[in-house]
């Protein structure tokens, strides 16, 4: 009986220790040079995005403060829409894909050789997209910014290149599916090691968030091309935040991987309960999709109910952002005090402030409770009245994305392309990034407080510089756009350091080994229950929750379609 019991065992346990083996090899000598290219082109684009849409936005601050008139060849709005998407669509997307694609590859053992080229189809199709939306938004033929809302139509180009580049996406989405997938079989009754199941989570939100606003984008094309004379403005709408609200929770849980799996390993602790970790992400998961009412809370054709279940929808991502908060704390007071640390906040001096691979993600972090408290203010029906198209929203998106998600990557450059290019972060480049880090977070003190306040003060959002006829109430506007021009000077100068900060870690830093740093579990991964990884409930669990959001009210919109409009071109 046991011989019979013993054989398949044995297959797998040799299966297992070749693929231990692997594991050890690339843990030891570092990343394969395959599988760095592939991060490395990732970031590379991701970070010129950086550079390229940081410049249009200091142009963007400057014709708001009146100092810089805009050519009619290239108008503040074209001049937004690129902004927009080089540095919502394509930063995001190429930094979060090359960073999980690295982790995929630490800590399942390598990328598979399949897998890599799905990853490199991927990246070429979204390249070729993002070129196919750029040439008619340079030509003032899609000036219709990064929501692409009609009735304003774009030419069809634009909105084939964004098909292009939601499919070169959910071909990296599956990739790393594959990867995972292959993993599992080969280690029946681990857990997935816990990066990876991060990047699980994240790719499952690329691929079911964009669904719908893929079916958005197709019917644009044909709606732009002539073939359909008309749109459905409400449903196209809520297409649209149903991804585009799901995307901004992407980049969150991107940025709270690191926090969970790779700072406590840098200031030498531990990191929070696995199992809790695990539950976070699942709940993140599970709850968000039908947050994207929240953007749509003064849009007409929405009842009062579902108004109200979005305030439930929103809230209920708070819940787990309120849970990471206590377990980051909860980290850093533990390693502060098993270092040393005395007294109330004796261990507070004992973190590495000087690391800036600490200090990026801690100030991303404290940038988050402003952040978050602002989000939950904008997500009430009346306050949300207030600051509704406003500066306050634009101020609002600057601290979350352009500060939380974004120092966190910027932390995540530190290490993980010194890791790429087999190169090691000096005490000097280290201190390279520590000054660009206070320059970044004065620059954003100031630009995103200014828009934030003069939000408050009537200031819109979306609107090139205008005194309306000298009115008291825009001109009282004018000294916080200065600040604003100021914040974002001071910005692109962190633009400039931190693209020089990349491209020298890739290409001339010196020769070295460099670790990726995975903090251990306090308590064993293998205690957490093995429940926590079952990725199909969880994404039942997900679909469930997207049905009780958007049937009854797409049904609703499409049963009940107001008229539809015909392709307006509003510029
Ligand atoms: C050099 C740094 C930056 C400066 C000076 C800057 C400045 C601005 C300004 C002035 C606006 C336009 C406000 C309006 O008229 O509505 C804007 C819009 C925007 N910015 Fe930035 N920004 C910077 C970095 C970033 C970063 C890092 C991100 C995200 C990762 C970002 C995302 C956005 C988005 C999504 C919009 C809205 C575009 C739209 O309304 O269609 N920005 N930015
Ligand atoms: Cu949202």
């Amino acid at each position: 009986m046991e011989t019979v019991m013993n054989q398949p065992n044995m297959k797998q346990q040799k299966q297992e220790t070749k693929r231990t083996l692997k594991e050890k090899a690339t843990q030891a000598l570092g990343i394969s040079e395959a599988d760095a290219k592939l991060s490395k082109s990732y970031m590379s684009v991701a970070f010129l995005a950086l550079l390229i849409g940081g410049f249009l936005g200091l142009l963007q601050g400057l014709e708001r403060a009146g100092l810089v008139q805009m050519p009619s060849w290239f108008t503040y709005y074209q001049v937004l829409t690129a902004h927009g998407l080089l540095l919502v669509l394509v930063l995001t997307a190429f930094f979060a894909i090359g960073y999980f694609y690295a982790g995929l590859s630490h800590t399942l053992g390598g990328v598979l050789p399949h897998v890599r080229t799905m990853a490199w189809i991927g990246f070429w199709m979204k390249i070729v997209g993002f070129v196919f939306a750029v040439i008619p938004v340079l030509m003032n033929d899609a000036t219709v910014m990064f929501t692409f809302y009609p009735p304003m139509a774009a030419s069809p180009l634009f909105y084939i290149g964004l098909a292009l580049i939601v499919i070169g996406v959910w071909i990296c989405a599956f990739g790393a599916f594959i990867n995972v997938a292959t993993w599992r079989k080969q280690n029946p009754g681990k857990h997935i090691p816990i990066l990876a199941f991060f990047a699980t989570g994240v790719f499952v939100l690329l691929f079911f968030g964009s669904i719908g606003v893929t079916i958005e984008v197709i019917m644009l094309i044909f709606w732009s091309a002539g073939v359909m004379e008309t749109i459905n403005v409400m449903l196209s709408r809520t297409l649209f935040w149903s991804f585009g609200h799901t995307l901004v929770n992407i980049w969150y849980l991107t940025a709270v991987s690191a926090w969970y799996v790779i700072v406590p390993k840098i200031i030498g602790g531990k990191r929070f309960s696995d199992t809790l970790t695990r539950v976070v992400v699942a709940m993140l998961v599970i709850t968000n999709i039908p947050g994207g009412f929240h953007h749509q809370i003064v849009d007409p054709a929405m009842g009062p109910a579902l108004k109200y279940m979005h305030v439930f929808m929103s809230l209920s991502i708070a819940f787990p952002s309120l849970m990471t908060a206590f377990a980051m704390f909860y980290v850093f007071e533990r390693t502060g005090r098993a270092k040393g640390g005395k007294g109330l906040f004796g261990w507070l001096k004992k973190l590495p402030w000087k690391d800036v691979r600490f200090l990026a993600p801690f100030i991303a972090m404290v940038a988050f409770i402003p952040a978050g408290a602002g989000g939950i203010a904008q997500t009430t029906n009346q306050l949300n009245q207030v600051v509704h198209n406003t500066m306050w929203v634009v101020g609002h998106f600057h601290l979350t994305v352009g500060t939380s998600v974004i120092l966190t990557f910027f932390g995540i450059s530190y290490w993980l392309i010194p890791y790429l290019s087999k190169r090691v972060l000096t005490p000097a480049m280290n201190k390279v990034g520590v000054i660009q880090t206070i320059i970044w977070t004065v620059g954003m003190f100031f630009m995103a407080g200014s828009m934030h306040y003069v939000g408050l003060l009537g200031s819109p959002r979306r609107t090139s510089y205008t005194t309306y006829g000298d009115h008291a109430v825009a001109l009282g506007w004018d000294p916080y756009m200065i600040l604003l021009a100021i914040g974002g000077t001071l910005l692109i100068i962190g633009v400039l350091i931190q693209v020089y900060a990349v491209f020298h870690l890739m290409f001339f830093a010196p020769k070295g080994q460099t670790e990726f740093p995975i903090a251990e579990s306090e308590e064993p991964q293998e205690q957490s229950p093995l429940w926590t990884d079952r990725w199909g409930v969880i994404i039942a669990l997900m679909i469930l929750v997207i049905a009780i959001g958007y049937v009854v009210p797409l049904t609703d919109l499409i049963v009940n379609a107001p008229p539809g409009s015909p392709p307006i071109r509003t510029w």
